[in-house]
């Protein structure tokens, strides 16, 4: 248990960060726990792997691929229980979180090829304009992935990114764009309204933490923002995330949960009285989302919910 709250420890310090690497930590921490528990019933082992699995959920309320990728190897356990014994346990776990891992690995790769074609391979220049500009905000791989994906088409853009207080997730993405050759204008998030006018942005692509059953998206704060002024420019605003990270329990009534993080990540030695406030995620509705770049294709994030429960009906809840 000890390794296991370390382990879980590094998903909350944000060591592991970002939805997709939370979901696939998760996982292999659940599955490296079930090598190490001593049990004399199957049930008690399966009591022993809820608790891990609550330990796991808690380090970050709003991540369902986590949730999801949880729920998934606890549910296929339970379908097999009656023909299994105890040492077959961690075998199982494990061969079902490789299931998981394929299941998130592949739609990134689907995403990455979708989400390329939004990048023009031959650029229409014109008087006023004669590069290509895609905006992101925060890290997501899964952005990233499409980024190095058009790279690798031989398409020539330029990146604008947000550094992303207070964590700083920014940096992680230029310096991974750049290592790639792609051509990176870093910015602090205030000045995202005026890097989308000022460099007439042609598309912008955010990843997602969760997406609910109305087909608002949660992604770092800042996200919302972003989406407001690419509405006001007429930007194109596109969220790329896996089916995967879609809510199930939004779709019975359940608002998805907010994280805050500890204020001292914003000050760490703050004036006696004042109050830090770290609000790690916000909302974007549907209306200001052009679409959802997904594996299954893009469409409507209002439709998030019929192709999640085609693709996976076993984590409709
Ligand atoms: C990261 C963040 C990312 C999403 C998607 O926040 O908001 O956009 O998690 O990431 P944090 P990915 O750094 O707080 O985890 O596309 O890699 O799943």
């Amino acid at each position: 248990m000890e390794v296991l709250l370390k382990r879980a420890e590094k998903i909350r310090s944000l060591e592991i960060q970002g939805a997709t690497n939370t979901a696939l930590s998760a996982i292999e921490f659940l599955s490296e726990y079930a090598k190490t528990i001593k049990c004399t019933t199957l049930d008690e082992c399966i009591m022993k792997l809820k608790e891990a699995k609550q330990i796991l959920e808690q380090t970050r309320p709003t991540e369902p691929a986590m949730q999801n990728g949880l729920n998934f190897i606890m549910n296929k356990l339970k379908k097999c229980k009656g023909d299994i014994c105890i040492e077959d346990v961690p075998r199982k776990i494990e061969s079902f979180e490789e299931d998981y891992k394929a299941l998130i690995l592949n739609a990134k790769k689907k995403i990455a090829e979708i989400g390329a074609n939004r990048i023009p391979k031959i650029l229409k220049k014109t008087e006023y304009k004669d590069d290509f500009v895609v905006m992101t905000h925060c890290h997501s791989s899964v952005v990233t992935g499409i980024l190095l994906k058009a790279k690798e088409q031989g398409k020539t853009f330029r990146v604008i990114n947000t550094e992303t207080q207070p964590k700083l997730q920014g940096r992680k993405t230029a310096k991974e764009l750049l290592d790639a050759g792609i051509e990176v204008l870093h910015i602090v998030d205030s000045a995202m309204r005026w890097a989308v006018s000022t460099y007439q942005v042609d598309l912008i692509i955010i990843g997602a933490d969760s997406i609910t059953s109305e087909g608002t998206v949660l992604n770092k704060i800042g996200s919302r923002l972003l989406a407001l002024v690419a509405h006001e420019e007429h930007v194109p605003f596109y969220v790329a995330s896996p089916l995967l990270k879609y809510q199930p329990l939004t779709t019975v009534g359940f608002l998805e949960e907010i994280e805050t993080r500890p204020s001292d990540e914003v000050w760490k030695d703050p004036p006696k009285n004042l109050r830090v406030l770290n609000p790690a995620f916000e909302t974007v509705s549907r209306r200001y989302i052009d679409g959802l770049i997904t594996e299954a294709g893009i469409f409507a994030s209002s439709h998030a919910h019929w192709y999640f429960s085609r693709l996976y009906p076993d984590l409709v809840e």
